[in-house]
């Protein structure tokens, strides 16, 4: 089975707030329907979480009443999100059901821990993909956290029997610094820990979760025997399709010590 992370960054403009990009999750979700693999799919946030996230400083934890509101707004949109990438999976052919994470995980100090995995293996046991997502959890210390959609790969590439993982967004791979602010940032092509040092921390939009490098941590921790990580381009047409059927394409590709 395939781990696949749709970026908040490919499924929504992550400079509007609330703003669904229908068209790309559509083909997204046809061209992994094409590629005839067995997949699990998570997704992030973008737009319909990181900006009131970042407002009410959410990931901080529960310091002030002002934020409760904002905790069950955040909850409210990124629950809207995940309908429209289920019904886009539905439409396409591959029966998908929402399952927020707090119903099985709770956090303690930002830390995502396992309470119940029976409901993710059961419907995987039943051919029903169980869509889980990135939003705003039961923290044990902090009250309330944000559980992100990467610590959520982690977890399931814990869980689940996955040969491969592949995370969806809106850059080509990993840059020596950020592409969209320096036109000479190079691509790595395969990463490792000692790549990663070198690395500046860029990001160009309000992300609470740590943008391309904290991706890149939770890549480097998913890899483990033969399973390979991948980031890719999801806004590039046909490059998902390909990178699913084994083709040679442009990413950036994580393997195990
Ligand atoms: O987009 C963040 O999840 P991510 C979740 O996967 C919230 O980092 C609510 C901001």
């Amino acid at each position: 089975m395939i781990l696949i992370k749709l970026g908040g960054s490919v499924i929504t403009d992550k400079k509007e707030y609330r703003k669904f990009n229908t068209e790309t999750v559509s083909r997204l979700c046809k061209e992994i329907k094409d590629s005839g693999q067995d997949v699990i799919i998570v997704h992030g946030a973008g737009s319909f979480g990181h900006v009131l996230a970042k407002k009410y400083n959410l990931n901080g934890g529960h310091v002030n009443n002002e934020q409760i509101p904002a905790v069950a707004e955040v909850c409210y949109d990124v629950r809207e999100l995940n309908s429209y990438i289920i019904s886009e999976l539905n439409k396409n052919g591959m029966p998908a059901i929402s399952v927020p994470p707090g119903s099985c995980f709770i956090m303690d100090d930002r830390e995502l821990i396992i309470e119940n995995d029976e409901v993710i293996k059961g419907f995987v046991g039943l051919g029903i993909m169980p869509v889980l997502f990135g939003d705003v959890v039961l923290d044990r210390k902090l009250g309330f956290s944000i559980c992100s959609g990467d610590q959520i790969m982690e977890k399931l590439g814990n869980i689940l029997d996955i040969e491969k993982v592949i995370f969806v967004s809106d850059i080509d791979g990993l840059f020596d610094s950020d592409p969209k602010n320096n036109p000479d940032a190079k691509l790595y092509r395969d990463v490792n820990e000692k790549i990663l040092e070198n690395v500046k921390k860029e990001t160009s939009v309000d992300d609470v979760t740590g943008g391309v490098v904290e991706k890149m941590k939770s890549m480097l921790r998913l890899c483990n025997g033969d399973r390979e990580c991948i980031l890719i381009n999801g806004n590039v047409e046909g490059r998902l399709l390909s990178l699913l059927k084994n083709e040679d394409v442009i990413c950036t590709r994580a393997r195990g010590a």
